[in-house]
Protein backbone atom coordinates (compact mmCIF):
# COMPACT_ATOMS: atom_id res chain seq x y z
CA UNK A 1 0.00 0.00 0.00
CA UNK A 2 1.11 3.68 -1.23
CA UNK A 3 1.66 6.56 1.33
CA UNK A 4 -0.09 9.86 0.94
CA UNK A 5 1.13 13.09 1.09
CA UNK A 6 -1.00 15.82 1.25
CA UNK A 7 -0.29 19.92 0.54
CA UNK A 8 -2.60 22.75 -0.46
CA UNK A 9 0.11 22.90 -3.58
CA UNK A 10 3.14 22.24 -4.49
CA UNK A 11 5.32 22.59 -1.18
CA UNK A 12 4.68 19.34 0.37
CA UNK A 13 6.81 17.75 -2.33
CA UNK A 14 9.87 19.33 0.06
CA UNK A 15 8.54 16.60 2.93
CA UNK A 16 7.87 14.29 -0.13
CA UNK A 17 11.58 14.78 -1.19
CA UNK A 18 12.89 13.60 2.50
CA UNK A 19 10.28 10.60 2.74
CA UNK A 20 11.58 9.54 -0.52
CA UNK A 21 15.23 9.55 0.45
CA UNK A 22 14.52 7.85 4.11
CA UNK A 23 12.21 5.19 2.39
CA UNK A 24 13.10 4.85 -1.17
CA UNK A 25 11.17 1.52 -2.01
CA UNK A 26 7.82 2.92 -0.75
CA UNK A 27 5.27 4.47 -3.39
CA UNK A 28 3.98 7.28 -3.09
CA UNK A 29 0.58 9.17 -3.64
CA UNK A 30 1.09 12.94 -3.46
CA UNK A 31 -2.67 15.24 -3.36
CA UNK A 32 -1.91 19.00 -4.03
CA UNK A 33 -5.05 21.18 -3.57
CA UNK A 34 -4.63 23.67 -6.07
CA UNK A 35 -8.01 24.41 -6.62
CA UNK A 36 -8.29 26.12 -3.05
CA UNK A 37 -4.14 26.95 -2.54
CA UNK A 38 -2.94 28.95 -0.89
CA UNK A 39 -4.48 28.19 2.93
CA UNK A 40 -2.51 30.59 4.76
CA UNK A 41 -5.46 33.34 5.07
CA UNK A 42 -8.59 31.13 4.89
CA UNK A 43 -10.57 30.00 7.97
CA UNK A 44 -9.56 27.04 9.94
CA UNK A 45 -13.17 25.13 9.18
CA UNK A 46 -12.54 25.70 5.68
CA UNK A 47 -9.17 24.21 6.08
CA UNK A 48 -10.40 21.64 8.10
CA UNK A 49 -13.06 21.16 5.32
CA UNK A 50 -10.19 20.75 2.63
CA UNK A 51 -8.01 18.80 4.83
CA UNK A 52 -10.45 15.87 5.36
CA UNK A 53 -11.67 15.74 1.63
CA UNK A 54 -7.96 15.28 0.81
CA UNK A 55 -7.24 12.68 3.86
CA UNK A 56 -10.30 10.77 2.84
CA UNK A 57 -9.58 10.35 -1.05
CA UNK A 58 -5.86 9.29 -0.04
CA UNK A 59 -7.62 6.70 2.17
CA UNK A 60 -10.09 5.59 -0.40
CA UNK A 61 -7.06 5.21 -2.76
CA UNK A 62 -5.38 2.45 0.05
CA UNK A 63 -2.81 4.38 1.59
CA UNK A 64 -1.59 3.02 5.04
CA UNK A 65 -0.44 6.52 6.50
CA UNK A 66 -1.55 10.09 5.42
CA UNK A 67 1.24 12.61 5.51
CA UNK A 68 -0.29 16.17 6.02
CA UNK A 69 2.52 17.63 4.66
CA UNK A 70 1.28 21.30 5.07
CA UNK A 71 2.08 23.57 8.41
CA UNK A 72 -1.33 25.36 7.64
CA UNK A 73 -3.29 22.64 7.39
CA UNK A 74 -2.10 21.16 10.50
CA UNK A 75 -2.19 24.40 12.90
CA UNK A 76 -5.98 24.45 13.60
CA UNK A 77 -7.29 21.19 12.22
CA UNK A 78 -5.17 18.20 13.15
CA UNK A 79 -6.19 17.50 15.88
CA UNK A 80 -10.11 17.70 14.72
CA UNK A 81 -9.43 15.73 11.90
CA UNK A 82 -7.68 12.81 13.68
CA UNK A 83 -11.17 12.98 15.88
CA UNK A 84 -13.40 12.55 12.46
CA UNK A 85 -11.32 9.81 11.70
CA UNK A 86 -11.83 8.02 14.80
CA UNK A 87 -15.09 8.62 14.77
CA UNK A 88 -15.53 7.12 11.48
CA UNK A 89 -14.46 4.30 12.43
CA UNK A 90 -10.35 5.09 11.31
CA UNK A 91 -7.19 4.91 13.20
CA UNK A 92 -5.56 8.32 13.96
CA UNK A 93 -2.74 6.91 14.16
CA UNK A 94 -1.91 6.54 10.67
CA UNK A 95 -1.65 10.53 10.02
CA UNK A 96 1.45 12.52 10.38
CA UNK A 97 1.02 16.01 10.81
CA UNK A 98 3.69 18.40 11.33
CA UNK A 99 4.39 21.21 13.26
CA UNK A 100 7.38 24.38 12.55
CA UNK A 101 10.32 23.06 13.17
CA UNK A 102 11.55 25.45 16.05
CA UNK A 103 12.37 23.11 18.78
CA UNK A 104 15.80 22.19 16.69
CA UNK A 105 16.26 26.52 16.16
CA UNK A 106 16.07 26.56 20.03
CA UNK A 107 18.49 23.95 20.74
CA UNK A 108 21.45 25.45 18.15
CA UNK A 109 20.77 29.19 17.99
CA UNK A 110 23.56 31.11 20.03
CA UNK A 111 22.08 34.60 19.52
CA UNK A 112 18.31 33.48 21.81
CA UNK A 113 16.56 35.12 18.64
CA UNK A 114 15.00 32.59 16.38
CA UNK A 115 12.56 33.54 13.34
CA UNK A 116 9.56 31.95 12.27
CA UNK A 117 8.43 32.32 8.86
CA UNK A 118 5.38 31.07 8.17
CA UNK A 119 1.36 31.71 7.24
CA UNK A 120 -0.63 33.66 9.42
CA UNK A 121 -2.85 31.15 10.26
CA UNK A 122 0.10 28.44 11.37
CA UNK A 123 1.43 31.66 13.13
CA UNK A 124 -1.62 32.23 15.27
CA UNK A 125 -2.35 28.51 15.47
CA UNK A 126 -2.34 26.36 18.36
CA UNK A 127 0.37 24.30 17.56
CA UNK A 128 3.08 26.63 16.92
CA UNK A 129 1.77 28.24 20.28
CA UNK A 130 2.17 24.94 22.28
CA UNK A 131 6.18 24.63 20.92
CA UNK A 132 7.05 28.34 22.05
CA UNK A 133 5.62 27.73 25.87
CA UNK A 134 7.26 24.53 25.65
CA UNK A 135 10.80 24.58 24.20
CA UNK A 136 11.40 28.80 23.10
CA UNK A 137 9.97 30.49 26.10
CA UNK A 138 11.35 28.54 29.06
CA UNK A 139 14.99 28.67 27.16
CA UNK A 140 14.36 32.59 27.04
CA UNK A 141 14.90 32.32 23.08
CA UNK A 142 12.93 35.14 21.68
CA UNK A 143 10.81 34.08 18.87
CA UNK A 144 9.91 36.45 16.24
CA UNK A 145 7.04 35.50 13.25
CA UNK A 146 7.08 36.47 9.88
CA UNK A 147 5.19 36.54 7.14
CA UNK A 148 4.32 37.48 3.19
CA UNK A 149 1.09 36.70 1.17
CA UNK A 150 3.17 36.53 -2.07
CA UNK A 151 5.57 33.77 -1.80
CA UNK A 152 3.44 30.55 -1.86
CA UNK A 153 1.99 32.00 -5.30
CA UNK A 154 5.33 32.38 -6.52
CA UNK A 155 6.69 29.16 -5.47
CA UNK A 156 3.21 27.67 -7.18
CA UNK A 157 4.35 29.59 -10.43
CA UNK A 158 7.60 28.61 -10.13
CA UNK A 159 9.31 31.87 -9.45
CA UNK A 160 11.17 30.63 -6.54
CA UNK A 161 14.34 31.45 -7.87
CA UNK A 162 13.01 35.27 -9.46
CA UNK A 163 14.39 38.34 -8.73
CA UNK A 164 10.90 39.10 -7.20
CA UNK A 165 11.21 36.56 -4.69
CA UNK A 166 14.82 37.76 -3.56
CA UNK A 167 12.61 40.78 -3.48
CA UNK A 168 10.31 39.92 -1.08
CA UNK A 169 12.78 37.48 1.28
CA UNK A 170 14.79 40.86 1.18
CA UNK A 171 11.89 42.93 2.42
CA UNK A 172 10.24 40.44 4.96
CA UNK A 173 13.94 38.69 6.47
CA UNK A 174 16.26 42.20 6.90
CA UNK A 175 14.13 43.20 9.87
CA UNK A 176 14.47 39.45 11.63
CA UNK A 177 18.67 39.91 10.51
CA UNK A 178 18.73 43.46 12.12
CA UNK A 179 16.99 42.00 15.54
CA UNK A 180 19.84 39.76 15.58
CA UNK A 181 18.12 36.31 14.50
CA UNK A 182 20.97 33.78 13.84
CA UNK A 183 17.98 31.26 12.96
CA UNK A 184 15.28 30.86 10.79
CA UNK A 185 12.53 28.36 10.69
CA UNK A 186 11.05 27.36 7.50
CA UNK A 187 7.25 26.91 9.06
CA UNK A 188 5.74 26.54 5.62
CA UNK A 189 6.08 24.00 3.60
CA UNK A 190 6.68 25.78 0.28
CA UNK A 191 9.57 27.65 1.77
CA UNK A 192 12.63 25.27 1.60
CA UNK A 193 12.51 25.63 -2.11
CA UNK A 194 13.14 29.46 -1.70
CA UNK A 195 16.82 28.33 0.09
CA UNK A 196 18.86 29.13 -2.60
CA UNK A 197 17.11 32.95 -2.43
CA UNK A 198 17.72 33.20 0.72
CA UNK A 199 21.05 32.28 0.67
CA UNK A 200 21.90 34.52 -3.00
CA UNK A 201 20.34 37.40 -0.48
CA UNK A 202 21.75 36.71 3.20
CA UNK A 203 24.61 34.30 2.48
CA UNK A 204 25.10 32.27 6.13
CA UNK A 205 23.14 35.14 8.57
CA UNK A 206 20.69 32.34 9.18
CA UNK A 207 20.94 28.51 9.84
CA UNK A 208 17.78 27.60 8.38
CA UNK A 209 15.51 24.84 10.31
CA UNK A 210 12.71 22.74 8.12
CA UNK A 211 10.45 19.71 9.81
CA UNK A 212 10.82 17.16 6.26
CA UNK A 213 14.29 15.02 7.71
CA UNK A 214 11.73 14.61 11.38
CA UNK A 215 8.74 14.22 9.24
CA UNK A 216 10.42 11.07 7.01
CA UNK A 217 12.00 9.89 10.41
CA UNK A 218 8.28 9.73 12.02
CA UNK A 219 7.08 7.82 9.28
CA UNK A 220 9.45 4.91 9.09
CA UNK A 221 9.05 4.91 12.63
CA UNK A 222 5.45 3.85 12.63
CA UNK A 223 5.67 1.93 9.94
CA UNK A 224 8.06 0.18 11.96
CA UNK A 225 6.06 -0.09 14.48
CA UNK A 226 2.72 -1.68 13.01
CA UNK A 227 4.92 -3.66 10.88
CA UNK A 228 3.84 -2.28 7.50
CA UNK A 229 7.37 -1.12 5.67
CA UNK A 230 7.40 -2.25 2.05
CA UNK A 231 9.33 -5.66 2.10
CA UNK A 232 10.18 -5.03 -1.83
CA UNK A 233 13.51 -3.61 -2.80
CA UNK A 234 12.30 -1.81 -6.05
CA UNK A 235 12.30 1.46 -6.35
CA UNK A 236 8.95 2.59 -5.49
CA UNK A 237 6.74 4.66 -7.68
CA UNK A 238 5.51 7.88 -7.37
CA UNK A 239 1.44 9.58 -8.97
CA UNK A 240 0.83 13.05 -8.04
CA UNK A 241 -2.85 14.02 -8.43
CA UNK A 242 -3.96 17.63 -8.87
CA UNK A 243 -7.43 19.50 -7.43
CA UNK A 244 -6.21 22.23 -10.36
CA UNK A 245 -4.78 22.68 -13.56
CA UNK A 246 -2.49 19.53 -14.29
CA UNK A 247 0.00 20.69 -16.89
CA UNK A 248 0.29 23.92 -14.96
CA UNK A 249 1.05 21.53 -12.22
CA UNK A 250 3.37 19.54 -13.96
CA UNK A 251 5.49 22.33 -15.32
CA UNK A 252 6.08 23.24 -11.39
CA UNK A 253 6.80 19.74 -10.51
CA UNK A 254 9.36 19.14 -12.91
CA UNK A 255 11.24 22.13 -11.55
CA UNK A 256 11.06 21.63 -7.85
CA UNK A 257 11.70 17.80 -8.07
CA UNK A 258 14.00 18.05 -11.01
CA UNK A 259 12.51 14.91 -13.17
CA UNK A 260 9.51 14.82 -14.89
CA UNK A 261 6.65 13.65 -12.94
CA UNK A 262 3.23 13.22 -14.43
CA UNK A 263 0.36 15.00 -12.72
CA UNK A 264 -2.94 13.75 -13.01
CA UNK A 265 -6.46 15.89 -12.70
CA UNK A 266 -8.74 15.21 -9.40
CA UNK A 267 -12.16 16.26 -9.80
CA UNK A 268 -12.80 18.04 -6.26
CA UNK A 269 -16.24 16.88 -6.44
CA UNK A 270 -15.29 13.51 -6.09
CA UNK A 271 -13.59 14.10 -3.04
CA UNK A 272 -16.11 14.86 -1.22
N1 LIG B 1 2.51 24.65 2.35
C1 LIG B 1 1.58 25.06 3.32
C2 LIG B 1 2.16 25.15 4.71
O1 LIG B 1 3.07 24.43 5.04
O2 LIG B 1 1.64 25.94 5.50
C3 LIG B 1 0.69 26.25 3.11
C4 LIG B 1 0.73 26.99 1.87
C5 LIG B 1 -0.50 27.79 1.65
O3 LIG B 1 -1.47 27.26 1.15
N2 LIG B 1 -0.49 29.02 2.03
Amino acid sequence: APIGVFDSGVGGLSVLQNVRAELPHEDLLYYADQANCPYGERSPAEIETFTLAAVRWLKARGCKLVVIACNTACAFSLAAVRRTLEREGDDPSCIVGLVPALKPAVLHTASRVVGVFATPVTLQGSLLQEVIEKHAAPAGVQVHKVFHPSLVPMVEAGAANSPEARAVLREVLTPLAQAGADSLVLGCTHYPFLEASIRAEFGETFALYDSGAGVARRVRSLLEASDLLNPGTDAGTLRLFTTGQAGVVQDVVQQLLGSAAPVEPLSTRSAF
